[in-house]
Order: structure tokens, then C-alpha cells, then sequence
């Protein structure tokens, strides 16, 4: 525990002088007119917001016995999905990311052996340069016992350019454990999600992950694994999809893998939008935009959902599935718990 500890301090003191020594490049590059900074994408001279992540071995499923790691905000808060991203357009975001993850287990996890053993974060939707995008390709991954910062840009919308701006529903994973595709690290639980707002977006009350992989599995586990909940007394986590009746709930949906799937919940429905809802109530618009409950979901996709909790349905024990009938037949299937407010 104390070696623990010990090392632990000594990463963060060498996370600080890399932060250091990254945003001191950063500024000397940003300082010269017209030179793009090899760090930060344009628009980003200095980040808005410094955060830490960790990945780190967490305990074998205990049902396959496969090996799990997860992302953290702290190593011991480690998941999967890792800690859900929030980001606002125009936000510049730096994460360092330290990677504890045994050298050992990262060498059990390679598919060759000449293949670097690290760990990355690699993100979709937002900016970044190639030293934040998370490969091995662009050397931009962590070896086991460093860290590493990656830069990310919300990018906002422009009328005046045409940019569509990165508001919506994304997710963040390794793209180096195993091989440069970092199938293996994704596979064991290097993965989570990313939500970037605009100005004015009604916030939800609880925001839920859920990605759908092989296996027939929802967050890597299949039914009833996928859901831990304590029927009487359920704590919101990864595995425990908990609401009160009339909050809000958003889930970031992330097609893991390589098979189809969908997205359904029992007794509610959405707005087939950005956020899932349609702002206003003129009725081409209104009429112009779908309500559904099932989405296709292919390998690397990802939206988001934002329902309202057992709206004129009450509470109950809402089935959440892939509606593959051969998947939700195999455990691809949770519950949203809906209790009382
Ligand atoms: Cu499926």
C-alpha cells in the first residue's frame, strides 16, 4: 500500500513536470504569429479546463475470467465505461493521463510481440492534433508508468465558416493496447463517454452510458450481470440504471465492436435530434423529426437519448435491450429502474 502510494506520488510529480514542460512548448509556439502549435488545434492556445485520468487493472470478469482495465479519474474510482466526459462548445480541455496499468498484463494483452506496450486516449468527434490522437502511428500513447496530456477542442459553431461545430454524443478509448487498432484494450474496458453541450442545452439530472459490443454484451457484461441494482435502494453506477419518475435522463449510446445492435427502452420514446428533444412546438418543424425507441447502432457509433423518466408511464422496471432478437435472447438486456421521486 505504502509502495503503492509512493509510486503514485512520484507518477504525479512526473505528470506535473510533463504538463509543465508540454504547456511551456505550447506557449513558445503559440507566442509566433501564424505558426501552428503542434499540441493544441487551432482555436486552443491554452486549455480551459486541466482534468487527470488513470488507467489501471481492475479485477477479471468474474464471469469469463477475462482481464479488465478501466479509466479513472482517480485509480481507485477506475470503470467501465470510464468517468463520463462533459465538455461545453468552445472549451479547451487537457487531460493527462497516466497510465498504471502493469507492464505484465499489457504484454499478456499483445497480439505480437513487436507491437509497444502502452496505453492511449483517443477520442471522437472534438479537435485535436496528431500528438492527442492516441496512436501508436502518430507516437502519441503512454508507456506503462508515464503519463501523458491530450488536448481536445469542443469546437464551436460557426455560421460565418460553415463548421458544424462538435456538439453531441461521443466517446473516448484506447487505440494501442494489444495492436494499433487497440481492439484488445477497448475489449477489456478502456472506454467511455463524451458529451459536448452548446450554450443553453437543458441539462439532464443523470446521464447513464451504455455501449453495445460482442458477446452480446451491454458495458461488457451480459445479462444479468449487466445489472447489479438493488431493487429497494438502487446507487446509480455503471450497472444500476437508476432514475426518479420525471427527471431527465440522457444516455451516451457507443457501439463497441464489430455487430449491429439497437437501442430500445420499454415505455418511452425520444426526438430522433442532436439531443432527442425538439425545442418549440411549430408544427412543420415538430413534424419534420421522428419520435422513435429503437436506433440502429453500428461498430463505432455513438448518440445520445434524453427521455423523461416514467413520463405518463410511473415507475417501474423499464427493459432496456438490443432488439436483435438473438442478441437481447443471449443477456443483451438491462433495466432502467424507475422509482418513485
Ligand atoms: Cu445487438
Amino acid at each position: 500500500m505504502d509502495r503503492k502510494s509512493s509510486a503514485g506520488r512520484l507518477l504525479l510529480v512526473a505528470a506535473v513536470l510533463v504538463v509543465t514542460t508540454v504547456g511551456a512548448g505550447g506557449l513558445a509556439l503559440a507566442g509566433k504569429a501564424g505558426e501552428r502549435s503542434a499540441e493544441k488545434p487551432d482555436g486552443c492556445a491554452q486549455p480551459d479546463r486541466r482534468i487527470q485520468l488513470y488507467a489501471v487493472e481492475l479485477p477479471r470478469d468474474p464471469v469469463t475470467g477475462q482481464i479488465r482495465l478501466g479509466y479513472g479519474s482517480t485509480p481507485d474510482t477506475a470503470s467501465y465505461p470510464g468517468p463520463t466526459m462533459e465538455m461545453i462548445e468552445g472549451e479547451c480541455l487537457a487531460i493527462t493521463l497516466h497510465n498504471q496499468v502493469p507492464e505484465a498484463t499489457l504484454a499478456q494483452l499483445r497480439v505480437a510481440p513487436e507491437h509497444p506496450l502502452g496505453v492511449s486516449l483517443h477520442v471522437h468527434g472534438v479537435k485535436y492534433t496528431q500528438l492527442s490522437d492516441g496512436t501508436v502511428h502518430s507516437g502519441s500513447y503512454v508507456p506503462p508508468g508515464q503519463s501523458r496530456t491530450y488536448t481536445w477542442y469542443a469546437k464551436p459553431r460557426s455560421a460565418a465558416t460553415g463548421s458544424q461545430g462538435t456538439a453531441g454524443y461521443w466517446w473516448y478509448h484506447d487505440h494501442v493496447v494489444g495492436g494499433p487498432h487497440g481492439t484488445q484494450g477497448l475489449g477489456a474496458g478502456l472506454f467511455g463517454g463524451l458529451v459536448v453541450r452548446r450554450q443553453g442545452d437543458t441539462r439532464p439530472d443523470r446521464t447513464y452510458v451504455t455501449a453495445f459490443g460482442d458477446r452480446q454484451t451491454i458495458n461488457l457484461r451480459r445479462s444479468p450481470e449487466a445489472d447489479t441494482c438493488d431493487h429497494m435502494n438502487p446507487q446509480p453506477g455503471p450497472t444500476c440504471l437508476m432514475a426518479k419518475v420525471g427527471e431527465r435522463i440522457e444516455f451516451i449510446v457507443i457501439g463497441l465492436g464489430n455487430e449491429l445492435h439497437t437501442f430500445h427502452i420499454h415505455g418511452h420514446s425520444w426526438a430522433d435530434t442532436r439531443t432527442g428533444m425538439v425545442e418549440g412546438n411549430s408544427k412543420p418543424l415538430v413534424d419534420s423529426i421522428p419520435v422513435i425507441d429503437n436506433k440502429s447502432l453500428g461498430p463505432g457509433d455513438s448518440f445520445g437519448v434524453q427521455i423523461i423518466a416514467g413520463d405518463s408511464v410511473g415507475p417501474g422496471h423499464w427493459m432496456l435491450h438490443c432488439h436483435m432478437q438473438f442478441h437481447s435472447d443471449a443477456g443483451m438486456y438491462t433495466t432502467l429502474h424507475v422509482i418513485e421521486g
